[in-house]
């Protein structure tokens, strides 16, 4: 098996399992980004195969805060699943996780092809709606803790996410305010300004990072634009919600059985 297969293989296995594995990085495995997007083309792969259609991409360290909390400052892309949506409302086996946390998003529906360096203006006119959205990091490796090559590999930490309703897509997204509570009370606030000063240059950013992977983002596909503040660890049993500003609410529930790690 060559490594690339045998990284793929590991992490897959530690996904599906819900067991955390060890980071590459610290095991003498060292990726360059190249291997590490490989890696993940082919474990995504494998979950299409298995039935889950790729249904969009995720942007990871788009905020200061998200590189700060992660000790990773370069912007990475992810490819998101049919298995990874959780309905607005609904409700999540905790079990399926290894160590979930959650943040605070943008989510951008596409109605146009979205490929290689767009100005953000060029980017809004592939939009057809702009929701807040919830996502659900787990990452594969030990104690959440990885290179930027390993996280890379890991599918970008990809795990869930929800979306709240969709609006028109000509809402002004540089300035408004977020809270993320769990259980009723308010774990993060910010503002939809902290993902790159407007969320609409992540989604340049992912049509530019895709593009020159030679992935076009298609119609009907969800971009999340990356969080707007550190991500919160989650418990069996907790709910989270997500107030913000014009895009209004999105939650769900985690089921009480399993536990972390
Ligand atoms: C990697 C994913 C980062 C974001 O929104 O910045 C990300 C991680 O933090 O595990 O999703
Ligand atoms: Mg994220």
């Amino acid at each position: 098996m060559d490594l690339i297969t045998q990284c793929a293989r590991t992490l897959d296995d530690a996904a599906r399992a819900a067991r955390a594995t060890a980071q590459f990085s610290t095991s003498g495995i060292d990726l360059t980004l190249e291997q590490a997007y490989a890696v993940q083309a082919a474990l995504v792969a494998w979950r299409v195969e298995r039935g889950a259609g790729i249904i969009g991409v995720k942007m990871g360290f788009t905020s200061r805060a998200k590189a700060i909390q992660m000790g990773v400052h370069d912007q990475i892309w992810g490819r998101l699943t049919a298995d990874m949506l959780v309905e607005d409302g609904g409700s999540v086996p905790f079990a399926r996780f290894v160590h979930p946390r959650v943040e605070p998003e943008v989510a951008f529906l596409l109605k146009a092809p979205l490929s290689g360096p767009v100005t953000p203006l060029q980017a809004l006119a592939a939009v057809d709606g702009v929701a807040p959205a919830l996502e659900i990091i787990d990452s594969r490796y030990r104690d959440f803790k990885f290179s930027l090559a390993d996280v890379v590999a890991d599918n970008a930490s990809s795990s869930g996410f929800v979306t709240g309703g969709w609006h028109r897509p000509g809402i002004h997204l540089r300035s408004l305010g977020m809270v993320m509570s769990i259980n009723g009370r308010p774990r993060q606030m910010g503002s939809t300004g902290a993902i790159l000063g407007d969320p609409l240059r992540s989604l340049a950013a992912a049509s530019r990072l895709a593009g020159a992977a030679g992935v076009t983002l298609q119609p009907g596909w969800i971009v999340l634009a990356g969080a707007a503040t550190a991500a919160e660890a989650l418990a069996p049993g907790d709910h989270v919600a997500l107030e913000a500003q014009e895009l209004g609410r999105a939650e769900f529930q985690m089921t009480a059985e399993g536990s972390a790690e």
